[in-house]
Order: C-alpha cells, then sequence, then structure tokens
C-alpha cells in the first residue's frame, strides 16, 4: 500500500520540493491547507494536480484530529510558518499559535489516534540566535532573540517532550537559511537575484538593501527536503542541525549575482537604513557531522551555483512576463 504524507505548508518553497520529492518516491501527498488559501495551491505549478489538498483550519484542534484520523498518515511534514522573520515582531502571538499551536496540536493528534506516524518538525537556526559559539551543532544553547525564533523553539520542545512522554516518532530539522527560484522575495537571495535580473534588463535602475555585513549560511531547499525525508526513515528519531557549513556575507551574494550578468553591483546597490535589523553580529552557521554520518547527507548545490541558477531563472521569469516587478 502507498505511504501517505501530509504536508502543512504545501504551497511554500519547501513545500513544493518535498512534495515532488514524495510523489517521485509513490507516496500519496496530502496537504492541509486553511479553507481561504485553497486558491494558492496554483502555487505548485506543475504538482498541483498531483497532489490532494485536505480544507482544514491550522487553528482548528478538532478539524485537524478529523484530518489525522481520516487520512491516516504515515508521515506528518509540519512545514506551516510565517516565514519571514522582521514580520513576527508584529504579530509576536500569531506568529507563536501558527507555529506551536500547529506543532501541538498535531502532536496531539497522532497521539489521541494511535497510530505510528511520524512526525517532522521545521526547526530553525533562529532557535539559536544570541551564539555563544560557533558554527552550532545538536548540543548548541537555545537563545533565540525574536518572537519567531522563540515560536520555533516552543515548538521544537513542544515536540520533544511529545517523544520522550509518549513515545512519538518526532523530531526536528535544525535547518539554516535554504534557498531556490521558489523563494519569495522579501527574502534576501531572491530579492538580490530578481533585482541583477532586473537591472540587467533595463526594467529597474537601483537595489536598496538593509546590512551588506550581515553573513548566513545558505544551501538549496531541494537538497534540504532529502533530509527532511532522510530523518523520519531511521530507526530512532533524533534531531538535526542542517546547513552547509560555510558562511558567506550579503555583500559576497549581491556581487555573486550581479557578476553572473556581468554588472558591477557597486553601480547599483545602495543602502537603505530602514531596512537593517538589530543584533545581527551573531553568525549562524551550522555544523551539520551529525547528518554527514548518520544521514549521509551533504548539500549537492553550490552556493555560487544556486545564486547563478535563482538570477538565469528570474531573467527568464522577466523577460517572458512570467514576473513583474514592483519597484
Ligand atoms: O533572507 P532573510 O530575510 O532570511 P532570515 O531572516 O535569515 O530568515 C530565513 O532563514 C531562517 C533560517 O533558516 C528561517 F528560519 C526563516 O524563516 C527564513 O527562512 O535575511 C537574511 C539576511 C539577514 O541577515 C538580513 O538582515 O540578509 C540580511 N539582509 C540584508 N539586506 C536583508 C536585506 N534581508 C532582507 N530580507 N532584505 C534586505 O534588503
Amino acid at each position: 500500500m502507498n505511504k501517505t504524507a501530509l504536508i502543512t505548508g504545501i504551497t511554500g518553497q519547501d513545500g513544493y520540493y518535498l512534495s515532488q520529492l514524495l510523489l517521485e518516491r509513490g507516496y500519496r501527498v496530502v496537504g492541509l491547507l486553511p479553507p481561504e488559501r485553497q486558491g494558492s495551491v496554483v502555487k505548485l505549478d506543475d504538482l498541483a494536480d498531483q497532489v490532494e489538498i485536505y480544507s482544514v483550519d491550522l487553528r482548528d484542534a478538532q478539524a485537524l484530529q478529523a484530518a489525522v484520523t481520516q487520512l491516516q498518515p504515515t508521515e506528518i511534514y509540519n512545514l506551516a510558518a510565517p516565514s519571514f522573520v522582521p514580520a513576527s515582531w508584529n504579530d509576536p502571538l500569531g506568529t507563536l499559535d501558527l507555529i506551536t499551536g500547529t506543532a501541538t496540536r498535531l502532536l496531539t493528534a497522532i497521539r489521541h489516534s494511535q497510530l505510528a506516524t511520524r512526525f517532522y518538525q521545521a526547526s530553525s537556526s533562529e532557535i539559536f540566535g544570541a551564539v555563544q559559539e560557533s558554527p552550532q551543532s545538536e548540543t548548541t544553547p537555545f537563545r533565540p532573540k525574536n518572537p519567531y525564533g522563540a515560536a520555533k523553539l516552543h515548538a521544537h520542545w513542544t515536540m520533544t517532550h511529545h517523544r520522550e512522554q509518549y513515545n512519538l516518532f518526532a523530531c526536528s530539522g535544525i535547518l539554516y537559511n535554504h534557498e531556490s527560484p521558489r523563494r519569495p522575495p522579501q527574502f534576501v537571495t531572491r530579492k538580490v537575484t530578481l533585482a541583477a535580473a532586473g537591472i540587467k534588463l533595463g526594467l529597474m535602475d537601483k537595489l536598496s538593501m538593509g546590512n551588506l555585513d550581515a553573513k548566513r549560511d545558505w544551501g538549496f531547499a531541494g537538497d534540504y527536503v532529502e533530509v527532511m525525508w532522510r530523518m523520519l526513515q531511521t530507526d530512532t528519531p533524533q534531531d538535526y542541525v542542517i546547513g552547509t557549513g560555510i558562511l558567506h556575507s550579503v555583500k559576497d551574494l549581491v556581487e555573486m549575482a550581479f557578476n553572473s550578468v556581468n554588472l558591477d553591483w557597486q553601480k547599483y546597490v545602495e543602502v537603505n537604513t530602514t531596512l537593517l535589523r538589530r543584533d545581527e553580529h551573531f553568525q549562524l552557521v551550522a555544523d551539520p557531522s551529525n547528518a554527514n554520518n548518520d544521514l549521509h547527507w551533504s548539500p549537492q548545490v553550490t552556493f555560487e551555483q544556486l545564486i547563478e541558477n535563482m538570477v538565469q531563472i528570474d531573467l527568464q521569469r522577466l523577460q517572458s512576463g512570467q514576473v513583474a516587478l514592483t519597484e
């Protein structure tokens, strides 16, 4: 019998790549989407016809329980989150409810259903926050410094408590920044690749940026969904830090993107102080040794390949009118 995977956040970047991987591996893939967001299934493009959508409000515990009881999933991937970190300051409670609340309600539903469903929690390097050691591993203390990181940490602990208390097969992937051509343009990689393409085509002439010295550990989202799946295929549930272990600055990113279309970034990029964030001196960089050793996982796409590919795809999209620039 086919395995069934339930995915929250299916229409996001990771939801797309994960659905693709699971469909290729013979799973029945069901996305849990709030009733008011049914239309967003079009974001799944070529996969929209291959996945099933179950309409459910993620804040409704009873409805989630009914979904789990009815669909009897082999695996649940909890990816749903308002993932743009600065926005979490505008609605800390809403962020907490969607991130922690959804994880708690799903874990409770698995517990009550008495199924052997395996649960993946999408955790984040933001739970490490104000780090005192770099790189970070599974034993690094958690010190989140924004409502998003705090909510992700609460969800992480809730998952851990359910694993210990009820012996559920549940685990967290503590993922560092992962990007792709499907990343929305408010995130820095896509903002830069779209701008480099737009400027090359003469559709815009300036790019306003925040902190060019900020550094991140960036990988390709397609590589990271592979490890989500591998985490649920092991004998014992365990949390893993997932990243490349390599830091690049935002300046490196800008330079790489503009170089790939033969432009001198310094002629087009300006710093807009309203885009600066506080406390950006912490170096969030992964030590993925455990994932390398236990799951035989390592990233396949380099940062350079990723950015070059994103710029090329943005050039094609702009030329074909598939995306338009708002600036
Ligand atoms: O692309 P970002 O907005 O991603 P951020 O805040 O690191 O969060 C992403 O990764 C986390 C870890 O996996 C996730 F938990 C989270 O959900 C999300 O996916 O910003 C990256 C860096 C920051 O240091 C930011 O200050 O880029 C810097 N930056 C500089 N100028 C900018 C800009 N970021 C944005 N979005 N826009 C700018 O103009």
